[in-house]
């Protein structure tokens, strides 16, 4: 299904301005919490909420999803850890194929079984050729996934991979270190593949600071993702938010 998403990913990129998806796991987050969380990302005007997690083990997804929907425009878009994380109320899914792996399951197996519920959503269907990028330690998506991470120093084979996604259709690329991971992904990995690419980057795993972000940012990630970090300190969205808008590309 078409909708509201896609376009505004591509020409916020096409505009050279860079955007800030603030990641929210539905396991971890109370009512409260997240309630704070809206108020100072509205503040600090946060472009999207990415929702889901690795496993999700609790109900909470719709209830969360409802109470950001209550409260604010910042579109909702389902990151998830597999294909049971579905929820209607979302504006938009990362279908998410794993293609830095070589398991076919998180290729195409998964989407098989999950395609009918997809449909029947009605959500905005983003095609996402997924990258995992070593992190510098195992996080919960390289254990699960079942599939070696790109070696953090390979540049070429992540720019490689970045291409044939592209060119295979997806319909953004998503570079993640893993949740928590100890070393972000590079900024000369990012350039590489930025540069080479069309389609929206994003990028993910292991961002603390502003200055990351900034160099990011910088470096041609045009979606930078951050939810461990915030977890632990909620009033970082505003400094975050700031680095990502203060990135002027020329294009
Ligand atoms: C993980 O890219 C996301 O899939 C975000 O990672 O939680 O480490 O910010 P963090």
């Amino acid at each position: 299904m078409s909708g509201k998403v896609y376009p505004i990913l591509t020409s916020r990129k096409l505009a050279g301005k860079k955007s800030f998806a603030v990641l929210i796991d539905p396991d971890k987050i109370s009512p409260q919490r997240l309630d704070t969380l809206i108020k100072l990302s509205l503040d600090a005007k946060v472009d999207f909420f990415f929702m889901g997690g690795s496993l999700v083990l609790t109900n909470n997804l719709n209830e969360s999803i409802l109470q950001i929907k209550k409260s604010c425009a910042i579109p909702v878009v389902l990151f998830p850890g597999n294909p049971s994380q579905l929820s209607p109320h979302a504006d938009a899914l990362l279908y998410l194929s794993l293609i830095s792996g070589r398991n076919a399951e998180l290729l195409i197996g998964q989407h098989v079984i999950s395609a009918p519920a997809v449909k029947q959503s009605g959500l905005e269907v983003i095609s996402t050729g997924y990258m995992v990028i070593d992190g510098g330690a195992p996080t919960t998506v390289s254990y699960i996934s079942n599939a070696a991470p790109i070696p953090a120093d390979k540049e070429d084979i992540a720019l490689c991979t970045a291409m044939a996604g592209e060119m295979l259709g997806k319909k953004v690329i998503y570079m993640d270190a893993g949740s928590g991971a100890r070393m972000p992904v590079s900024e000369t990995m990012i350039r590489k593949v930025a540069e080479n690419i069309s389609v929206p980057l994003i990028v993910g795993g292991g961002i603390r600071k502003p200055e990351t972000v900034y160099r990011n940012g910088k470096a041609g990630a045009d979606v930078i993702v951050v939810g461990n970090a915030i977890e632990k300190e909620v009033n970082l969205i505003r400094e975050i938010a700031d680095a990502v808008h203060s990135v002027l590309v020329s294009v």
